[in-house]
């Protein structure tokens, strides 16, 4: 329709886009989750439920946008990269953005009473969100291996500081004293000394983190994508039964792994040679 006298407000809509050939990383981060997780009572220093609620919007997220091609998880955040050569939204910075958080969010909630049956939300949870390019392979695998350090400091650190208050009975004023200056092995000394807690023992999604990857990408399973992915987008413009479509939607939804393994080390790369081409 033409455009009305009032049509010109639209020019002062601006572009966004993205530069493109970039990875895209958006990261979502829990808004004041300190005060949330305190009034939801979760465990300390990990709440595996709450963890593994972010695990299933992180997977709700990467279901509905194929171009993501790893995510990462840790406390209140989680971290998705897109695959270089993405086109999603025509690299549209707030579209992306906007409707990333809020899938993630509204997953969050959705499925809150499948992992907190016994508590009930009190008040809606509100996640905060960015967006990082980075130009190169290198930038990428450092953000990952930097948001993977950051896990294993703050864990080492919660778990000392909640042994000191939990079983050694200090206050949190003296346990945060008690700390100041330790380095990670006095802190695992601490712990395995004081409270017989081996910290290398402790769950692997506690000390590393979750990671997603999509199975059917790995060089092992690269005939199984070579079938499944072109079938999926030829059907999308065919006359295929929905119920057929949907049956190979599930398959692709189940090929999505959630791994808690280090990400810092050659080897996970090397193992998926192609999760950083295009
Ligand atoms: P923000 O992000 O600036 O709005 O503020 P916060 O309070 O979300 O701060 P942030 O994101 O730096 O730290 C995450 C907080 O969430 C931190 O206080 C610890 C808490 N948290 C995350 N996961 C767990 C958990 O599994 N159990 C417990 N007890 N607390 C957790
Ligand atoms: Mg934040
Ligand atoms: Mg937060
Ligand atoms: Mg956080
Ligand atoms: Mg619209």
């Amino acid at each position: 329709m033409a455009g009305t006298k009032y049509a010109y407000v639209k020019s002062f809509e601006l572009p966004d886009t993205l530069l493109p050939g970039t990875f895209i990383v958006a990261r979502v981060d829990g808004h004041s989750f300190h005060r949330f997780t305190e009034v939801h009572n979760f465990a300390k220093p990990n709440d595996e439920r709450g963890l593994r609620l972010m695990d299933h919007a992180a997977r709700d997220v990467m279901d509905e946008w194929k171009d993501i091609v790893l995510c990462f998880g840790e406390s209140d955040e989680y971290s998705f990269l897109f695959r270089r050569k993405t086109e999603l939204y025509n690299r549209r910075q707030a579209k992306i953005l906007t409707s990333l958080v809020s899938k993630f969010t509204a997953s969050y909630i959705f499925h809150w009473s499948e992992y907190f049956p016994e508590t009930p939300l009190n008040y809606p949870p509100t996640f905060d969100a960015r967006l990082i390019l980075y130009p190169s392979v290198q930038e990428v695998r450092d953000y990952f291996s930097w948001r993977q350090a950051d896990t294993h400091i703050n864990n080492l650190y919660n778990t000392a500081f909640w042994a000191l208050v939990e079983q050694g009975g200090q206050t949190t004023k003296k346990a945060h004293e008690s700390l100041r200056g330790t380095n990670s092995s006095q802190k695992n000394e601490t712990l395995f000394s004081r409270f017989g807690i081996n910290y290398s023992k402790l769950s692997e999604r506690f000390r590393k983190g979750s990671i997603l990857v999509r199975a059917i990408s790995s060089e092992k399973d690269a005939s199984n994508s070579a079938t499944i992915v072109p079938a999926l987008e030829s059907e999308g413009n065919s006359e295929t039964s929905p119920q057929r479509k949907m049956d190979k939607l599930a398959a692709l939804k189940s090929a999505i792994e959630t791994l808690h393994v280090d990400i810092i080390r050659d080897e996970f790369w090397t193992d998926r040679p192609t999760l950083l081409v295009d």
